[in-house]
Order: C-alpha cells, then structure tokens, then sequence
C-alpha cells in the first residue's frame, strides 16, 4: 500500500493535488495554505460576547483575561501537542467541524445518523501547536445492536485518554440523547461545552438563558456557541483549545493530516455517497469493504463492495437500470480521483448480508471495533 509520494500511506501533504487543494481551500477560507504561519483571527461578534459575559460569568471562551483574542499566533516558544476528542449524539456536526480545522476531508458527513463509526484522528500544526483532534461516531442511544454497541465502545475508549474534551450538541437545544453522552464525559478531563449550528439559531436572545442553562448541568471549562461552517468561528477555536494542551514534543510530523489511509477513506468516501445519494429508505446498516485496493505509480484500482440487509435493499441501491449504483461510483470515484491526485477506477458491486449488524463476530470482520 506504499507509494513514493506517500511513504506512509497516510494522507498527507506530501501529495501534490492535496497541497494544492489545502491551498484552494486556504484561499477561499482566507486561512494560511502552509502550517507554521502566523495568522491573526477575525474579530468576534461584538453582540453574542456581551451576551455570553453576562451569561456565564464572563467566561466567553475565544478571550483571554486581559481582553484579548487567544491564538495560536507564535510559531517560536515551546512546543505544545494534545489531543481533543470530538464526541456527541448522532447529527451534531462533529465531522463537519473535524474537516473545517484540518482543512480537508478527513471523515465523511451527512445528513443521516450514524455517518461516522470509526475513531479518526485529523491533525493540524499551526506555530509551535500540534493540534490532533479525534472525531468519534454519534453517541448510539436509540438501538443496542451489535454495531451500535461497537460504535459506543469506540466513543468511550477515546474519552478516557485525551487532553480536552469538545462536547457538542446543537445550539438552543438538549435532549435525552445530549443528556445520555453527558452522562459518559470523564470528570478529570477538562470539557468545552460547544453549540454548534449557530447559524440556524434566529433569536440569539434565547442563547443566553440557554447557555445559563447548561451551565446549571455540568461544570465546563469553557461554552463556545459557534458554526462548523463559519471559518472565523472555526479560526477562533484554535486558541480556544491550544492552552489545555501540554508542552510536548509534537505526536506527528506537521504535515501529517490523518492516521487513515487512502483505503480506508475509499471505503468511507463510498459510503458517504450512498449515505448521500439514498433517501430513508436505506437503513443505516449498510456498509462498504474494500475487496481490492491496488496502487499503480498515481493511478488506483479499486473494488468495493456495498454490504446491505435485505434484498429489497440491494434493488434501491442498484436503481432502475443501475443508474443508482452508477451514480455513487461516479461521485466516490470523482472525490478519490481528487483525493489521490491521480486516476482511479472504482468498481462497486452489492451484497445481501441479512442481520450482520446485529452479528457481533460479523461487524468484527466488517472491521468495526
Ligand atoms: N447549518 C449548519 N449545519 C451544520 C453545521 N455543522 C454541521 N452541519 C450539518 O449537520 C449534518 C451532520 O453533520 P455531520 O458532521 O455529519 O454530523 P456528525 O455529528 O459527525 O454525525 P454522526 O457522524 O452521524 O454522529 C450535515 O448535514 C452537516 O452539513 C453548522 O454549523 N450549521
Ligand atoms: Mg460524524
């Protein structure tokens, strides 16, 4: 699985279509392309402060005591490293935000539930902080299968061992399933309270009580109301975790992006696609394993296969004439062939596995942990 532009098969940016996409990406979100610049973040919503000083006791997170924006601005001084574990029900927009601070797609979204199932690890090396977030599945509270009790597992094994924890519901909101994941949160390990989806909050005078609210719940370390998609927010949030972490010598090299590989993401990207382009009627437990991953210079041969429940679910998948099946080959083989920088020829076959979700030995072998 090595190539020379990518010895460790990991995705980083070594790869010369990633650099540039970083780059496009950098300029369009007016972000620094190289790690290790200095940058100064965009000035914060003068209201929403006022607010939050009065809300919660004058911990508005993005200053610091003397008033001023928090950032990762300094590439000399000591070096810092740490991990942030990113983790919160189904839908919340954990990935979305994992993607918006590494600067590329490292874990897939959608607007279905139970979207993300692995632990993924996004890293960014901005001045002298090495910032390695771990975005986790949707905590699974509505049925205890067998991949649902796997995808829980691999949200509480990240928490016990992080250096902050990002707690994430959705702004103005909190429910049972919110109240469940809070239930988990280790008390030792300090915990951001982030509200995300601020963008679709019209009365912001709600988010004070609200925000007064969660605080009566658990005590965090810091409340931060914000958007995943907004790059000032997502800028601002850097300094926001850089001081919990230690000084440390940095885990990774500073252009190491993700701990997945080029398959693994072929597989997940297929799987987004489906997840994507299939309306409801696709029960969530379907999944995609990577039958052949052949690496040739820049050009990638591979075959996956679509593993569904029911033959009725095999049909949807397929399409009329196959135009579905099509179709999400053509969107997973576009975004590889960006991925890759190179050629890829994607073949996608379907397959009926009834009950594998809730067949421990088989979500094993489905490489869910
Ligand atoms: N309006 C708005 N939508 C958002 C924001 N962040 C994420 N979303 C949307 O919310 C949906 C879920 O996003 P994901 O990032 O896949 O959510 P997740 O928490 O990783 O979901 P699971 O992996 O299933 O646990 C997607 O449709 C995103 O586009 C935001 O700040 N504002
Ligand atoms: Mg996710």
């Amino acid at each position: 699985m090595t190539t020379p532009t990518n010895p460790s098969n990991k995705t980083n940016k070594n790869n010369k279509a990633t650099a540039a996409k970083t780059a496009n990406q950098a300029a369009k979100a007016n972000k620094p392309a190289t790690d290790g610049v200095a940058q100064a973040l965009p000035a914060v919503d003068a209201d929403l402060e006022a607010m939050l000083q009065g809300a919660i006791g004058g911990r508005a997170s993005h200053k610091t005591a003397s008033g001023k924006d928090e950032a990762p601005t300094e590439p000399l001084g000591p070096k810092r490293c740490g991990t942030i574990a990113i983790v919160g029900r189904p839908n919340v927009g954990k990935s979305t935000l994992i993607n918006a601070l590494v600067g590329q797609k490292v874990s897939i979204t959608s607007g279905k539930a139970q979207t993300t199932r692995h632990r993924i690890m996004g890293m960014r090396t901005l001045g002298a902080t090495q910032f390695v977030f771990v975005d986790t599945p949707g905590f699974q509270t509505r049925h205890a299968n067998a991949l649902n009790r796997s995808l829980n597992r691999t949200v509480l094994g990240t928490i016990t061992d992080v250096d902050l924890i990002v707690f994430m519901v959705e702004a103005n909101r909190f429910g049972l399933e919110d109240a469940k994941v809070l239930s988990h949160l280790p008390a030792n390990i300090p915990t951001i309270l982030l509200a995300n989806k601020l963008d679709t909050v019209h009365r912001r005078g709600d988010i004070a009580p609200w925000l007064q609210s969660m605080q009566e719940r658990h005590t965090y370390a810091e409340y931060v109301p914000m958007s995943a998609k907004a790059t000032k927010d997502v800028q601002r949030f850097f300094g926001i975790c850089e001081k919990y972490l230690p000084e440390q010598d940095w885990m990774y090299p500073a252009d190491e992006l993700t701990d997945k590989s080029e398959r693994f993401l072929a597989a997940e990207i297929v799987r987004e696609k489906l997840f994507r382009l299939m309306g409801d009627e696709l029960p969530y437990t379907s999944t995609v394993i990577i039958d052949k991953f052949e690496e040739e210079g820049k050009l990638r041969r591979i075959a996956a296969t679509i593993v569904v429940e029911r033959d009725g679910h095999k049909g949807m998948v397929i399409g009329e004439k196959g135009e579905k099946l099509k179709r999400i080959g053509t969107e997973a083989r576009q975004e590889l062939e960006k991925l890759t920088g190179g050629k890829v020829f994607l073949e996608l076959w379907v397959k009926v596995r009834s009950g594998w979700a809730d067949d421990d030995a088989r979500v094993r072998s489905f490489g869910y942990e």
